[in-house]
């Protein structure tokens, strides 16, 4: 087990602050989602990012209710530092696809299940991007995926990162093997 990736900063999130895994550190990954009921399943990334000490800010942007902040926010969030956005969205999720046509930086859609339909709806509305207009879309409601997507981008530059990614992956491995162990033992019994 990697004692190293799991050691983090304990994130409390709410729709009316920005969440930080590194405390004063400047963002590099923005979390943001259409609304409120998609924090169950967004909190995943801030946990992950956190589990790396990636600095991130989480905001509540809607593409349909605050169409003038996600302007705001797609547009400002070079300049502001950002190296990543995952959005979450669901239903009619043009929030990721939205922010993705105003800025340059790499992003990620989590499509949220909602109550109808499984989620499907949200998929096909963020995975759908016409060519030029690229989104990183990962599977419904894995926003534990779309941050680790984020870490390796991040990891590009960063060999520390890079190192944290590795143990990471061993720890997936150890659970494997040991998983494994436990049904071949109970077989043997
Ligand atoms: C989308 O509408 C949001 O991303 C959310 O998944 C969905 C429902 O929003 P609420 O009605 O729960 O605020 O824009």
């Amino acid at each position: 087990m990697s004692a190293g990736y799991a050691a983090s900063a304990k994130v409390t999130t709410s729709v009316n602050f920005v969440a930080e895994s590194a405390p004063g550190a400047a963002p590099l990954v923005g979390v943001i989602m259409g609304s409120d009921s998609d924090l169950t399943v967004m909190q995943d990334a801030i946990d992950v990012l956190a589990e790396f000490r990636v600095p991130c800010e989480v905001r509540i942007v809607s593409a349909h209710r605050t169409p003038d902040v996600m302007v705001e926010y797609s547009r400002t969030a070079v300049d502001r530092g950002l190296r990543v956005i995952i959005a979450g969205a669901g239903g009619a999720a043009h929030l990721p696809g939205m922010t993705a046509s105003m800025t340059s930086l790499p992003v990620i859609g989590v499509p949220v299940p909602l109550a109808q339909l499984d989620g499907l709806d949200s998929l096909l509305s963020i995975v759908q991007m016409p060519a030029g207009i690229p989104v990183a879309t990962v599977a419904v409601g894995n926003a534990r995926n779309a941050a680790l997507l984020a870490v390796r981008i991040l990891a590009i530059a960063d060999p520390e990162l890079r190192v944290e990614l590795d143990r990471f992956a061993d720890t997936l491995a150890d659970a494997v093997r040991e998983k494994d162990t436990q049904v071949r033992d109970a077989q043997a019994v």
